[in-house]
């Protein structure tokens, strides 16, 4: 930790001023967009990635080597003030060492809650807000009975390790119960096994909330996925506003209950009779919330920046209707072309696209390599622009 004029001791914890150094565990697009606004707002950057030149290092410092390098992780927090992470697969390790040695107001505890989906599922209930009802499974019986008990169809997941759908399989037969165990248990991984929940769409809330105790949430995105990414997220959602504010009241709510310090994004699903269901949590700036970057008062990533440094939280208010898309490798090439070129498509939908690139070097199929923020009047003007560019036709 740097001595600074810029550290200020308040009751919660410590108020770090613009000026202040920021060490980021992982060098990927959240914290490279972190540091963009970061950066604006007086702070610098240090991370530590194993990727040389990776999207945060090269707009920052990089210390290159392993999430698991305790030589490394020491150095990090030599150089920073405050540290934060941008995935949360952090080895537990670390984040202890990284604790003892600096300053992580985020702490361990949030990241030790959602690694795990039965300790993150317990404390979601644990605040209050519904989940989709779920059983804990050790065993092929285990599975059997539960299966029985919850009603087909369900989802069977391993509690740790999985995204964008890997790591589960949905079950709509008794025959499929054992095969799906057999997969998904090797090496003795824990399971659960999840109701699948009948949802009309599916919406998310980012609430941030400071080391002092204040929170606040940005309205929900609506989230189509496809093969179990990310695809687009519309703002605002296309949901009751009453809908729109329980969601918002529940995110807070387990960002409160969870005691969570910085970014949470809370995954709901809304069933058709206007309920909802917390389907994950992730404690760090969300896909689901890039929406934020040209359309809010205050960016998620600004808050997030915001929300550790313990300064006042920003103005979530949305500015304008805008409609996210992501960029995957296969979508890279035509997506650059299309921005070289006059748009006039966008001129008369009068939608307006801001493109931003991760500075990958590898644009393999699936992996994000960037998104595009269509600000609009309207969204159903930005869906449009999204189907007649052919960008994102599916063969
Ligand atoms: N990320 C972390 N959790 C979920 C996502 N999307 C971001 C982080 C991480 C990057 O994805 O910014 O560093 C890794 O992307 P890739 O394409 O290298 O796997």
């Amino acid at each position: 930790m740097t001595e600074r004029q810029t550290l200020q001791q308040t009751a919660a914890g410590r108020r770090l001023l613009p000026g202040s150094v920021i060490g980021v565990l992982g060098g990927g697009q959240l914290g490279r967009m972190m540091a963009l606004d970061g950066v604006k707002m007086g702070y610098s950057f240090v991370t530590l990635d194993p990727t040389p030149n990776s999207p945060l290092g090269q707009i920052s410092e990089q210390i290159t080597a392993g999430y698991d390098d305790v030589e490394a992780a020491r150095k990090l927090a030599e150089q920073a003030d405050v540290i934060t992470y941008e995935f949360e697969n952090v080895d537990a390790g670390v984040a202890k060492l990284l604790e003892e040695q600096s300053y992580v107001p985020q702490g361990s505890k949030l990241l030790y809650t959602t690694q795990h989906r039965l300790r993150e599922k317990a404390a979601i209930e644990a605040a209050g807000v519904p989940v989709a009802p779920y059983r804990e499974i050790n065993s092929l019986e285990d599975l059997q009975s539960a299966a029985a008990e919850l009603g087909l169809p369900c989802v069977l997941k391993t509690a740790t390790g999985g995204y964008d759908g890997k790591g589960q399989a949905v079950l709509r037969s008794e025959e499929q119960l054992q095969p799906a165990y057999e997969t998904l248990a090797v090496g003795g991984a824990e399971l659960v096994l999840e109701k699948f929940v009948k949802f009309a769409c599916e919406i998310s809330v980012i609430a941030a909330r400071t080391p002092s105790g204040s929170v606040k949430s940005f309205p929900p995105a609506e989230n189509v996925h496809v093969n179990n990414i990310l695809h687009l997220s519309i703002v605002p959602a296309r949901v009751p506003s009453d809908i729109q504010l329980r969601a918002r009241q529940l995110a807070e709510r387990v960002a409160e209950g969870l005691n969570a310090v910085g970014l949470l994004a809370v995954e709901m699903f809304v069933t058709e009779e206007g309920e909802l269901y917390v389907n994950e949590l992730a404690p760090r700036p969300h896909n689901s919330g890039h929406y934020t970057m040209e359309a809010s008062a205050t960016s998620q990533f600004e808050q997030h920046v915001r929300a550790i440094c313990d300064l006042p939280l920003g103005d979530t208010t949305l500015l304008s209707p805008v409609v996210m898309v992501n960029v995957l490798g296969q979508h890279l090439e035509a997506a650059v072309q299309r921005f070289g070129e006059h748009d006039e498509l966008a001129e008369s939908l009068g939608v307006v696209p801001k493109l931003h690139l991760y500075g990958k070097s590898e644009a393999k199929a699936n992996r994000k390599m960037g998104h595009i923020n269509l600000l609009c009047g309207d969204v159903r003007d930005a869906l449009e622009w999204v189907e007649k560019t052919n960008i994102w036709r599916q063969d």
